[in-house]
């Protein structure tokens, strides 16, 4: 079983697609282990993107993405860190299948509505920029047998 850090970004929450988004997650058999809303500060996204600093985009990406709060989540899941990104959709809307977060509700590259972990070594990263790890909740869902 993985973890993995899965994030709404602005454009989710100020669209009112948070709701969509939880349960395309929660459809797919995925487990939510934390969850909060957060206005991520100008370090915290540094580091959260910082394979991205000095990019062109990069000053445009820090400012979206500190422009509102966020909706900060780890997700539990068999190979999760891979099959989210699969729901998710690829990065440049233009490649984003319909079907995928992105493919169905995202227009822009920048807005693309979501964040997701690229492997288990950023997902510890990522979750650490975010949550203690008392605030990630052990428990098992009666169900998982059928997923
Ligand atoms: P990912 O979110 O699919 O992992 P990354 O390459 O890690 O994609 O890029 C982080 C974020 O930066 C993207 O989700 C997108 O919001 C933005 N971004 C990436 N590449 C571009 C670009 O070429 N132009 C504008 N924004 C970009
Ligand atoms: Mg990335």
């Amino acid at each position: 079983m993985e973890r993995t850090f899965l994030m709404i970004k602005p454009d989710g929450v100020q669209r009112g697609l948070m709701g969509r988004i939880i349960s395309r997650l929660e459809e797919k058999g995925f487990t939510m282990v934390a969850g909060k809303l957060v206005r991520m500060t100008e370090e915290q996204a540094k580091s959260h993107y910082a394979e991205h600093v000095g990019k062109d985009f990069f000053p445009n990406l820090l400012n979206f993405i500190t422009s509102g709060p966020v909706f900060a989540m780890v997700w539990e899941g068999d190979d999760i860190v891979t099959l989210s990104r699969i729901l998710i959709g690829k990065t440049n809307v233009k490649e984003a299948l319909p079907g995928s977060i992105r493919g169905d509700f995202a227009a822009h590259t920048p807005n693309n509505l979501i964040h997701g972990s690229d492997s288990l070594e950023s997902s510890k990263r990522e979750i650490a920029n975010f949550f203690e790890a008392d605030e990630l909740v052990n428990y098992e869902k009666s169900i998982s047998q059928w997923i």
